[in-house]
This record gives C-alpha cells, sequence and structure tokens, in this order.
C-alpha cells in the first residue's frame, strides 16, 4: 500500500447512471485532465432503431460538457421529439425516447462504429468535438450487456429499466461478454500508472452499473493489486437510493437497504467509504468493521455540491487538489 501522503497523482473513477456521471463532473472541476480517467460501465448500453445507444457514456459525455438535462437526469437540455414522432407514425419503437439532439450523437457514433473505429476511439472522437478534455473512456471495447432474471425470464437492461420500469422483481443480475471483455486500453493504462493515486468508486448502482465494469476481465484484480486507496461513495442516504431502482434491487436480491450493504457488497475492494451526513450515525459501525469512513453531504444539487463531494472524496485518500 503506498503510502497514504498527500500526492498529486493520477485519479481513476469508475462511473455508471446519474449519481456517477456528477461526482465525475466534480473530479472533474478539481482535477486537471492529465490527473483523471473517467471509466464508464457499458452494460447498459444496446443496439435499438440500428443505433448503438451507450447511456452512461452519454451521461458523464452530457454532463462534462454542460449539456446534459438535470430534470431528467439522462439525455440532453432543450430537447425535441419530433423525429421519435416520426418514427412513431412510421411504425418503429417509441418506448425507448430519444431525442432530436441525443439522436445525433447515437448516429455519429454508431455510423463511427460501423466504420470500424472502437468505442474508446468513437468516444474520444465525440468527447472531443464537444470540447471535453478529461478522458471519458469505456469499460472495454468488447460489448457487455448487463441482464436482469425476473421471475419469468432474463432481460436486457433497457427492457428492464425502461420498457418495464424497473417494475419485474430482479432475482439475478448477468453481464453477458464477460468474461471475455477486455479493459479498454486508456482504462488498462490508466491502472498501469506509477503515479497513480486512488480508484473512486462514483455513488452509482453497485449492482447494475459498478458490478459490470468490475467484471470486465482482471479488473477487480488489478485494482486490488495496485496497492492504492480505493474509496466508494455510497449511492443511499438516509436507506434510499435517490434515484433509480436500487432500494428495490436490494430488497429482492435479499439485502438490507443501508450503507453496511453496500459496504459489504465492495468488501476486500474499498477500504474507504463515504457516507451521507444523513447516515452519521452509520459510521462508528463502518468504521468497527474496518473501513475508513467519511461523512460529507453526497446528495449533488448543483456544480457546487459536486465539486465539494470531489474534495471531500479526494481529500479522504490523501489525493491533492488545485
Ligand atoms: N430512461 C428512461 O427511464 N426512459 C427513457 O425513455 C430513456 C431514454 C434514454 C435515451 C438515451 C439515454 O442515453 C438514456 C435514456 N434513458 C431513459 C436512461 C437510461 O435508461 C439510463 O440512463 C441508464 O441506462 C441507467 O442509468
Amino acid at each position: 500500500m503506498s503510502p497514504n501522503r498527500a500526492n498529486s497523482g493520477h485519479v481513476v473513477a469508475l462511473s455508471g447512471g446519474v449519481g456517477g456521471a456528477k461526482l465525475a463532473t466534480g473530479l472533474a472541476a478539481v482535477l486537471a485532465p492529465e490527473r483523471l480517467t473517467i471509466a464508464v460501465n457499458t452494460g447498459d448500453d444496446f443496439e435499438h432503431l440500428g443505433l448503438t445507444i451507450c447511456p452512461d457514456i452519454d451521461s458523464v459525455t452530457y454532463a462534462l460538457a454542460g449539456l446534459n438535462d438535470p430534470t431528467r437526469g439522462w439525455g440532453v437540455q432543450d430537447e425535441s421529439w419530433k423525429a421519435l414522432e416520426m418514427l412513431g407514425r412510421l411504425g418503429e419503437a417509441q418506448w425507448f425516447n430519444l431525442g432530436d439532439r441525443d439522436m445525433a450523437m447515437h448516429i455519429a457514433r454508431s455510423w463511427r462504429l460501423r466504420e470500424g473505429e472502437t468505442l474508446s476511439q468513437v468516444t474520444a472522437r465525440l468527447t472531443g468535438e464537444l470540447g471535453i478534455a478529461h478522458a471519458v473512456v469505456p469499460m472495454s471495447d468488447a460489448p457487455v450487456r448487463t441482464e436482469v432474471l425476473t421471475d419469468t425470464d432474463w432481460l436486457d437492461f433497457q427492457t428492464y429499466f425502461v420498457a418495464e420500469q424497473c417494475k419485474p422483481i430482479a432475482r439475478e443480475v448477468r453481464f453477458l461478454g464477460t468474461p471475455g471483455a477486455a479493459q479498454a486500453p486508456q482504462f488498462a493504462q490508466a491502472l498501469a500508472r506509477d503515479d497513480l493515486a486512488a480508484i473512486v468508486i462514483c455513488p452509482s448502482n453497485p449492482y447494475l452499473s459498478v458490478d459490470p465494469i468490475l467484471a470486465v476481465d482482471g479488473l477487480r484484480k488489478a485494482l486490488v493489486a495496485k496497492g492504492v486507496p480505493i474509496i466508494a461513495v455510497s449511492p443511499l442516504v438516509g436507506g434510499k437510493a435517490l434515484k433509480g431502482p436500487l432500494g428495490k434491487l436490494l430488497g429482492e436480491l435479499g439485502k438490507t437497504c443501508d450503507n453496511r450493504a453496500i459496504a459489504e457488497h465492495y468488501a476486500g475492494l474499498a477500504g474507504h467509504f463515504v457516507i451521507d451526513q444523513l447516515d452519521s450515525d452509520d459510521a462508528e459501525d463502518l468504521r468497527n468493521s474496518g473501513l475508513c469512513v467519511t461523512v460529507a453531504q453526497t446528495i449533488m444539487h448543483d456544480a457546487d455540491d459536486r465539486e465539494s463531494l470531489a474534495r471531500e472524496v479526494l481529500s479522504a485518500v490523501g489525493v491533492e487538489v488545485v
């Protein structure tokens, strides 16, 4: 374990979903581009209407570009839905809402992929065009697809999450394509840096957004082997998930909906844990289990919140910020 001294090293953040995109934006506000790599979950990706849709990459991209729609939590602000309307008239699916500006992202990505560019190359291209200097990297260039087992059958992620609105009871989660999905090149390179200072697990759904990343070939072992601090931010506040199905999912998977369950999920991986000030009573119990616990405001309403949480997270693991 490298000494926990204040250092100006490189940080790798694991991000998925809306909470992940928010903290990723906060980290990008306090770390120069050369000091941060944001590795994003691609288990939610799917082919739809001939387009390759990458929701979690787009959430981070739009958030970093200041284009995200804060109300919806996904897609682009000032959106219109003319193309989707016309698709409906043409008898095409409308269950997955694709806005006109968002559609441009899927078109720009899909044809480049069909031309043979990798997801990493396309993501670097598109984030670059949007003026994003920080590295937004898919967890793998190989397709990984999250599926949820309900009482009847396996659902692909967007069918479960959007079409079925997370209503079916979830019995199990699996990630098709792993093992067999290598770490994306920039992700592996970031982890191999000798100035790697910390790994941040953003406040994303551990089962649906972080586990797919950890399922990438050799990833979990590589993270632990590095011997740098790994800090996870709880996605729960006051025993509830701020957004999404985590609360319901924890119950269905036989877990309690509290910070202990989240800490246990990351046992052996994250030695540091950030919980919200509303849950400060959990700190002692978590510390007794051997965790370094930081109590902070983890609810991020605006850019200041995102930045101050990022500062709290980084200082908890001795990483200097500007
Ligand atoms: N989520 C929904 O609940 N309904 C939608 O119609 C929807 C469309 C959509 C389009 C593009 C995109 O990037 C994300 C979209 N999402 C939608 C969110 C998406 O399902 C989730 O962001 C992630 O997959 C889970 O965090």
